[in-house]
This record gives structure tokens, sequence and C-alpha cells, in this order.
């Protein structure tokens, strides 16, 4: 039998899934690579009697680059699901069992490209940024948004209160925290009546604004509970990507009862994420993302809010918005410890296609929720008109309160 080994061949990206690997092992980095391609499409641990010739050739993983500790591997396409957008059995190729392998300290999933015919099974966003912004009636400008907080405890009355002061401040955006859901002290049903019915009020107010209802719940239920919270005046469904799986996404999107943008949270992704040698990047989940059909994603504060980010999320911010994929582009949403203080440096990096929130920055604003949707808002406005803050602050006093409190980067 042939190696799996196939250095310096040229890629064919309408043929192969290209994935990029970083590997620590203190194996030859060559032996280490046919590991990988071994178990994640034709071999195992040993050579096997019922593996021929002509399997190998046209299923076998190839190896076609090694340089330090990163490899390029391309799988067949016919190693992957006919059946429409199945992102499970993708994931058991690119990111299943070489995670486990004992000879292997590390390995990190740092990127995938999709060649067109898989690409083309998917729908992506029926929304996306602009429909996003169009339902908004804001073209340009970043969206600027709120989780409400306490994660959890507001009943749906307090949370409405919340909303509303929210959307009076100016805020375009808010949504429920990933752990509420339709616990006892806020029913899902309650919650969403009385959201929409403050969301109802800002727009003839003249302000337009929308808040994502956490749906996140078991798989053959979540369709359901989207349409049912549609039905109760949802403006927009949140779904955790990773607890409820990348099939979940997908379901709501390409379900055509579903008429509400999907806004797609990330909890848990840092088990995975944040060890740069082991693990799955976010680019790939990003680009998973995307082809399923989230509206809008968490991609972090580009190393400035309180999760742990670097210049990486660069490069998710493209794969939210790049046209590269035959997909409307995701409105990419930086959050996490975001405040009032950091937005400028936010929209430097990121740009204004960018949806950016704030949870503790909007609720902790000394003189509460309304002055803190100010200072966000004012901080968008300022960072949008290229007006440095410190400067816009001085006749905008929620946004001076703001940078008193909190500081700035
Ligand atoms: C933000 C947030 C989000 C994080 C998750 C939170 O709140 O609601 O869950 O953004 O991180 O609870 O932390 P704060 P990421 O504004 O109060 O920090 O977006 O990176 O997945
Ligand atoms: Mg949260």
């Amino acid at each position: 039998m042939d190696s799996y080994l196939h250095l310096g061949e040229p890629v064919d990206p309408d043929k192969y899934v290209v994935c990029k690997y970083r590997v620590t092992t203190d194996l030859p980095m060559e032996k280490a690579a046919e590991a990988i391609a071994a178990e994640q499409s034709t071999g195992t641990w040993t050579g096997i009697s019922t593996l021929d010739n002509e399997v190998f050739t046209s299923l076998g993983a190839r190896v076609v680059d090694i340089t330090g500790d990163t490899i390029i591997v391309e799988f067949p396409i016919d190693d992957f699901s006919i059946e429409v957008g199945t992102v499970p059995q993708i994931l058991s190729v690119i990111a299943g069992n070489l995670f486990g392998l004992g000879a292997l300290k590390g390995v990190r999933l740092e990127d995938v490209n999709f060649p067109k015919a898989i690409l083309e099974q998917y729908k992506g966003p029926k929304f996306g940024a602009d429909g996003i912004r169009k339902m908004l009636g804001r073209p340009e400008k970043p969206l600027v948004g709120t989780i409400v907080k306490p994660k959890i405890g507001l009943n749906p009355k307090k949370t409405a209160e919340y909303v509303y002061e929210a959307g009076a401040g100016g805020l375009t955006n808010s949504k429920d925290d990933e752990t509420l859901v339709d616990q006892l002290f806020c029913p899902i049903e309650d919650r969403t009546l009385a959201v929409a019915e403050a969301l109802d009020r800002l727009e003839a107010e003249g302000h337009k604004m929308m808040h994502a209802i956490n749906v996140s719940t078991r798989g053959d239920k979540i369709v359901e509970l989207a349409e049912k919270v549609q039905s109760w005046g949802a403006r927009e469904i949140m779904v955790d990507v990773i607890t409820c799986g990348f099939g979940a996404v997908q379901a709501l999107a390409e379900d055509p009862s579903i008429k509400v943008p999907i806004h797609v949270h990330r909890t848990m992704h840092g088990a995975f994420t944040k060890d740069p040698l082991h693990g799955v990047a976010m680019l790939p989940l990003t680009k998973l993302t995307r082809m399923c059909g989230g509206d809008a994603l968490h991609i972090g504060t580009l190393g400035v809010g309180k999760m742990s980010g670097s210049t990486k999320e660069d490069a998710n911010l493209l794969a939210c918005l790049g046209n590269d994929v035959p997909y409307k582009s995701v409105m990419p949403v930086c959050s996490g410890g975001v405040y009032p203080g950091i937005v400028e440096a936010i929209v430097k990096k990121a740009g204004n296609n960018v949806q950016i929130q704030a949870g503790g920055g909007v609720a902790g604003h000394p003189d509460g929720v309304r002055a803190g949707a100010m200072g966000m808002s004012q901080a968008v406005d300022a960072a949008f008109l290229g007006i440095p803050k410190e400067e816009y602050a001085k006749d905008h006093k929620e946004l001076a309160i703001a940078l008193e409190t909190w500081g700035s980067k």
C-alpha cells in the first residue's frame, strides 16, 4: 500500500476538503501526519486486509504539506456524505478521533476550506448582516446591543423593562443570556410576550430594535419552540451552536416557518478553542455556522474585551463577511467584557459592519440601564464619526460617566 504522504503535490480545491492542523508530537512529523490521515480516512493503527488499493487511492486522505508544526491534509470529496448538509459527519472526518490519538501531544484544527460542490449543499443565512440592518433601518453604523443582566433572575416584566430602557437609550439590539431559556422565574412565553410589547412601544415611539429570545433546547424540540416564540412576537431568536449543534442552527435556518434572524451564541467554545496547541480554532466553526445559516455570530472582541482572544479573530471576521462563499454575510458580534471605553478600539480593528454589545457595560452604569445604553450608543456614534471618545464625551454626559467609571483602552 502506498503512503498517505503526497508532499508537494498540487492541491485541487474542487476535489478535496483542505484542512490545516497544528501538531505537537515527539514522533517525526511525517509519521504523525500519516497517523492523522489514516485515522481520519481509510486506515487505523495497523494494516488491514479489507482495504484494497482502489479504496485507498480514491478515499485516502493526503498529506500535501508539512511546514514546521503545521500540516495540510486534504480529504477527497467522496469521503463526505452525499446527503445534503451533514455537518456532524463532516466534523467526524476533519475533527474527530484525531484529538485522542495517543501518539500526539496535541493537535488543533486551524482552518478548513470546502470545495464548491459541498458549499452548494448549504443555504447560508436567510437574512445575514444586510437583512438585519434592513430590518433595523440602520444601513451603516455599527449595531449596538446589550445582554440582559443579571444573566438569570429577572422576571418577564423586569426583563421587558430592561429591554425598553435599553432601546430608549438608543440600542438597536438586545438578547437573552445563554443560561436563560425557560426557567420558573422567567417563563419563555411570558418573557417573549412582555419583550414584544416593549419593542412595539419603542417602535411606536420611532425606535426600531430587536431582542433575541434564547431557544436553545433539545434537538427534536428546537424548531417547535422557535415557532412558538415567533408566534408570541419574537423578532429574533438565539441558539447556542456548540451546545445545540450545527444541525440545530441549520434546522432553524432552513425551516420555512422561521421568519426571524438567528443570533448564534457559542458558549462552551472555549473548551476547545482556547488552547493554541489542541482543539479546534474558531475559524472552522465560523465557516460552518455561516454554511448552516446563522445570521449573527459571536466572534470575540479582537483581543480587547474580557474573553481571551487574539489577532486570529480577524480571520473570523473575514469568515463572517468575506465574499468567497456563495452565502449572505453573517453579522459579526463583538461581545464579552465590552464597555464604552473600548468601543473605539473595537471599531478600529473590526470596522463598522459589526454588532457591538455590552451586558455589564450597560447594566453597570452608575445611572442605570438607560444611561448605560446611552453611553454605549454615544461611544459607537463617536467611533463611527471618527471623533475621539474623550472629545465626544465633553457634551455627552452618559459617555463621560462611563469613561470615568471603567476607563478606556
Ligand atoms: C457578555 C456575555 C457573552 C460573552 C461570551 C457574557 O456579557 O453575555 O456570553 O460575550 O463570550 O455573559 O459574558 P458582558 P463570546 O458584556 O457582561 O461581558 O462572545 O466571546 O463567546
Ligand atoms: Mg452571555
